[in-house]
């Protein structure tokens, strides 16, 4: 598991931006944490850790392969639709389950995932939006996250213009990159999955920190990308 964690306090000028990683790495800061966490215990069963934020970036997205002139018209296309941590962080620490509502011309329409990796693939000849929820585990003590997926079958002229007509070879891939943000996690997230995390320190640009501050768990896209004919991104 890696997850960007971003903590608020200023020591000079620069905000601080500490990455966590999955290692046996002790925490450089783990007794001014412990005292932290003491001082809340004694107001709330579970509380929030102050002054801490971690950021999860995660992708989702879909892929979608044109299954040639003998596919039958309402088969024409196959597609996945995932959700993953961005270079490969592993979700499962977090994530309790991830939902994908399609249409409902689809049998069974709700697919409940409750282990990775968290997709769904299917035939079928329409584009539509597909609705995915996050339910996080018990111990990271949030709402889940709502995020929409649209499934895109068909290349636009200017893609086709660029990398010919669809093939049975070239996947269509949409993937959307965001971050979601924990702010003030859980004493019960932390001691679980955050703590016994590395730290690196990185850097922030100011503006990004600014958006990021204003909510108190929220979610920022970072970049969607849509590519056709590129194989890299298969599911
Ligand atoms: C459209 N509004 O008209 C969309 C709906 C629905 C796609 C697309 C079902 C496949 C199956 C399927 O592909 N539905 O029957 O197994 O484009």
């Amino acid at each position: 598991l890696c997850i960007v964690q971003r903590r608020e306090e200023r020591t000079d000028e620069k905000d601080e931006c500490i990455k966590m990683e999955n290692t046996n790495t002790t925490n450089a800061n783990s007794s001014e944490n412990k005292a932290i966490l003491e001082n809340y215990l004694d107001n709330e069963q579970n509380p929030r850790i102050p002054d801490e934020e971690f950021i999860l970036p995660i992708s989702y997205g879909s892929v979608a392969y044109w299954l040639g002139k003998k596919a039958d018209e309402y088969h024409s296309h196959e597609w996945t639709v995932f959700v993953r941590g961005q270079n490969n962080i592993d979700l499962r620490e977090v994530v309790e389950s991830v939902t994908f509502q399609l249409h409902p011309s689809f049998a069974e329409p709700k697919r409940v995932l409750t282990e990775p990796p968290y997709e769904v693939t299917e035939t079928g000849w329409g584009e539509f939006e597909i609705g995915i929820e996050i339910k996080f585990r018990p111990e990271v003590g949030e709402e889940k996250e709502k995020l929409m997926a649209n499934l895109k079958l068909f290349p636009d002229a200017d893609e086709v213009a660029k990398t010919g007509p669809q093939t049975t070879k070239k996947p269509l891939v949409v993937e959307n990159r965001e971050e979601l943000i924990f702010h003030k996690p859980r004493k019960s997230f932390w001691e679980k999955v955050v703590k016994k995390s590395k730290r690196v320190v990185e850097e922030e640009e100011e503006e990004k920190e600014d958006a990021r501050r204003k909510r108190h768990r929220g979610i920022t896209t970072t970049i969607i990308i849509c590519m056709y004919g590129v194989s890299s991104l298969h599911p």
